[in-house]
């Protein structure tokens, strides 16, 4: 307990850490490859890095090839990587096996796997409409009330910003109500 005190408390004074960089192949629901888009990758909600997909791969192992470099802080250490395609004007949500966690420094091949539209940000209770209910399920998760899914997460930090607050119920009532 001691220990982890005293490493909480360097790590606000530590330079950041080194982000994790990831590569691989990326598949349609039916297996076949993604000839081009965007990967992007969120830890907590938060976007923290992007590459793009060129016939079916993003990056690629070598020490010059490309990589999805995605960046951290010490709290997001042991956090899980969510990970979206964006191809063809659609954002996708995409799984890999086995799950990702973000450990920086963290160097390896992720294959991915598109699986069903990802939630509009906004969309708290993913149903595709944003009105409120997805209100409040965002003060819910504000307030700590509920434990949201990292895709909850993701929904709800509408700014992008890591954290889901009144920010983000303000701008989800503005969303239903027409205003933005
Ligand atoms: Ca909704
Ligand atoms: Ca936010």
């Amino acid at each position: 307990m001691l220990f982890l005190v005293t490493s909480a408390r360097a790590a606000e004074t530590e330079p950041p850490p080194l982000p994790a960089a990831y590569y691989g192949t990326v598949v349609d629901p039916m297996g076949l490859p993604v000839s081009s888009g965007m990967v992007e990758a969120y830890l907590w909600g938060r976007k923290a890095g992007e590459a793009a997909v060129d016939r079916g791969n993003y990056g690629g192992p070598g020490g010059l090839d490309p990589k999805l470099v995605v960046s951290g802080t010490a709290a997001d250490q042991g956090r899980p990587v969510v990970f979206q395609v964006i191809t063809d004007g659609r954002r996708w949500r995409a799984s890999c096996e086995p799950p990702v966690t973000w450990i920086a420094g963290d160097v390896r091949r992720v294959d991915l796997r598109l699986a069903g539209v990802a939630p509009r940000k906004g969309d708290v209770n993913n149903d595709g409409q944003i009105n409120v209910l997805d209100v409040v399920r965002a003060v819910n998760i504000a307030l700590g009330r509920i434990r949201p899914t990292d895709e909850d997460r993701y929904a709800a930090d509408v700014n992008d910003d890591g954290n889901v607050n009144v920010l983000d119920v303000v701008r989800i009532v503005n969303i239903a109500l027409g205003r933005l």
